[in-house]
């Protein structure tokens, strides 16, 4: 059951809100003036021409094409947000119309100044409904709530609540960066169409990147096409896709899969968590035409689907370092498939003290990578080793299964604390120096060492860590 208004997950991104704000202070001192700003509450206020909070506007579009010539930023407060339905026509057509060079911001209470002003405590809720016409039918609302056509670059969309259009966001042919957002119970959350029948120039491909957000029961979270092969390009990370459920038959036009729907594209999936979703042909993922999917330090847990929770054709994706629930025929070696779940609870998809997926993530992930800030605006890497999927995991470590009480020989049972020696279904603390004696195969699911460990290998002594399949 989905609660409106949805809370906003602005606070999750500290850190690209910090890249960006860089971003934008290096911009405006290479030009010579600053951005100008629009603001946009629920009720207008003043004057009402979007020059102050004091004379707030109550119109997103008013704001937006009031930019269109100069570019600039749009703050919202918190409130719901309907586009304007055109007179002549019904809901489907109305939508907001986003335009080059202009960001926008939700998540606002009305008295900031800078944008780093934003509280990132604050429980923002900046929706953009799609349910215009009669609240209680969906069959007169927005068929995309926002549409961006042929944007060369520079656009954003930060802090916002998409919610209960046909599609959330409608991309051609567009360049896009997307933070914080949550995309919640529409048909599609995002669908970017690419391309054009002989047209090779990228200005007709959709390069999209999406920081810190969340899909959440949609039927389809993401779905790409492309005509004449030029196509989508997207790059995902610390996302969450939850209960997207695509029924049997496919309700939005090639949208077969539950969280994505992957043709005509390269899109590259870092710290994702996909949970509990189904489509018929694939809860995660579904693809009949050509793609490149890369998956690093993701989770895939809970989904489901007739034909499969995965249904890559004709080509098969790279998936690495991640957790998966079931085996797959083309994971790497580094790829933990567990039936254990990772989460904190059915309501959470926070992680357990003792999850695999804690400090399991590819040791080369960077701050420059995934940024600073988890889904829950927690720090990204704790203890350096990133996690695996949206959320890192904050607290202690899960305690060990046994641990060393003295030095002294591995396959000497005085010395574990368990009266028996480890297996490789062990979380294994090390406390002393402990020698592995010549050609002794000692195997660990989890090694941890405390300040004063040391291993100590005689000849052809091995010791092999995380077998990875539990
Ligand atoms: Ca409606
Ligand atoms: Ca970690």
């Amino acid at each position: 059951m989905i609660t409106f208004p949805y809370t906003t997950p602005y606070s999750r991104q500290r850190g690209f809100l910090i890249f960006w704000a860089i971003a934008i202070c290096l911009l405006g001192s290479i030009g010579s003036y600053a951005q100008t700003i629009r603001y946009v509450k629920p009720n207008s206020s003043g004057s009402g021409d979007g020059s102050s909070w004091a004379n707030a506007t109550n119109d997103l579009q008013t704001a937006i094409n009031s930019l269109s010539a100069t570019g600039g930023q749009v703050w919202m407060t918190s409130g719901l947000y309907k586009p304007t339905v055109p007179a002549g026509f019904n809901g489907f057509d109305s939508r907001f119309t986003l335009t080059d060079g202009i960001a926008i911001y939700g998540g606002f209470t009305g008295n900031e100044t800078t944008l780093s002003d934003r509280i990132e405590s604050h429980p923002a809720s900046t929706t953009l409904s799609g349910n215009v016409g009669d609240p209680a039918s969906r069959d007169d609302n927005s068929q995309y709530i926002l549409y961006a056509f042929n944007m060369d670059s520079t656009a954003i969309l930060d802090g916002l609540v998409i919610t209960e259009g046909n599609t959330g966001l409608l991309a051609e042919r567009t360049h896009l960066q997307i933070n914080n957002c949550t995309f919640v119970a529409n048909a599609g959350g995002i669908l970017s169409y690419a391309g054009g029948a002989g047209n090779t120039n990228d200005q007709f491909a959709n390069r999209i990147q999406i920081t810190n957000s969340a899909f959440q029961a949609n039927l389809n979270g993401i779905s790409t096409n492309s005509e004449g092969g030029h196509g989508n390009y997207f790059t995902v990370i610390n996302c969450l896709f939850e209960k997207n459920i695509n029924p049997n038959q496919p309700i939005i036009t090639s949208a077969f899969g539950g969280a994505l729907t992957v043709n005509g594209a390269a899109m590259s999936l870092i710290n994702c968590t996909f949970r509990n979703n189904y489509a018929y042909y694939g809860g995660v993922v579904s693809s009949t035409a050509s793609h490149t999917v890369t998956m690093t330090n993701c989770i895939l847990f809970g989904n489901s689907g007739s034909a499969g929770y995965e249904n890559f054709f004709p080509d098969t994706p790279t998936i690495r370092y991640s957790l998966i629930d079931r085996p797959l025929p083309y994971q790497e070696p580094s790829v933990i498939v567990s039936t254990t779940s990772p989460f904190v609870s059915e309501t959470s998809a926070q992680l357990n003290a003792c999850s695999y997926a804690v400090d399991a993530g590819d040791p080369a992930t960077t701050q420059t990578t995934v940024g600073s800030i988890d889904l829950a605006g927690n720090p990204r890497f704790v203890r350096t080793r990133i996690d695996l999927g949206a959320y890192e995991y904050q607290g202690g470590l899960c305690a060990p299964d046994i641990y060393t009480l003295q030095s002294g020989r591995w396959d000497d049972v005085a010395i574990w604390s368990a009266g028996r020696l480890p297996t490789d279904a062990d979380r294994v603390l090390v406390k002393h120096a402990v020698t592995i004696p010549q050609n002794y195969q000692a195997s660990v699911l989890k090694l941890i060492f405390d300040v004063s460990a040391r291993l100590i290998y005689e000849t052809g002594g091995r010791l092999s860590v995380n077998p990875l399949r539990r």
